[in-house]
């Protein structure tokens, strides 16, 4: 079993820094695929990340690729309002493509605040997502990925 993991979220809202941070790697480009294996209960799983960008012009999903996927790493801005805002059409656009395990990851690496932790959870909460606030990528990133892969265990293993 290969699971599929996308990152999700605004332009320029830590995507690519996040991915890279989890993989280890100072150039993970957009759109390639990485493998990554997770140790979940003694059984190592297969995952493959892929890094989604926004086009300039479009804040929509690009499509095709959610169809399908696993886990959702969704990222905002805690700096940036609009970054969270958009994050309802893309939990929306997911949901209708895919029966992902979706992860709401509040990147916080400056000093301005424009996200409240309340609002965040609250909004996590409502569609069945965890959140995490991230100020430490090198180490929360993992953990992360980690509860990402054992949630979408559980789910498929309540499936069969
Ligand atoms: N220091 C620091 N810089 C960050 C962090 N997250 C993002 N940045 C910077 O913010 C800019 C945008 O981050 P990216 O990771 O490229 O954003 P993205 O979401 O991948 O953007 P697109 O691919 O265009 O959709 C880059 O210059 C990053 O270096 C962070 O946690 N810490
Ligand atoms: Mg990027």
């Amino acid at each position: 079993m290969t699971l599929r993991i996308v990152t999700v979220g605004s332009r320029k809202s830590g995507k690519t820094y996040l991915a890279n941070k989890l993989l280890n790697s100072d150039n993970f480009q957009t759109d390639i695929m990485k493998t990554i294996y997770q140790n979940v209960n003694g059984i190592e799983y297969k995952t493959i990340i892929q890094d989604l960008h926004r086009t300039e012009r479009f804040e929509a999903l690009q499509t095709n690729h959610c169809r399908g996927v696993d886990g959702v790493l969704l990222v905002f801005n805690v700096s940036d309002k609009q970054s969270f805002k958009n994050c309802s059409m893309f939990v929306q656009d997911i949901k209708e493509k895919s029966n992902a395990e979706i992860i709401l990851i509040g990147n916080k690496w400056e000093e301005k605040r424009e996200v409240n932790l309340d609002e965040a959870v609250e909004f996590a909460q409502l569609h069945n997502a965890n959140y995490y606030e991230v100020e430490k990528p090198e180490t929360q990133m993992k953990e992360i990925f980690e509860k990402l892969v054992q949630s979408i265990v559980q789910k498929k293993s309540a499936v069969e």
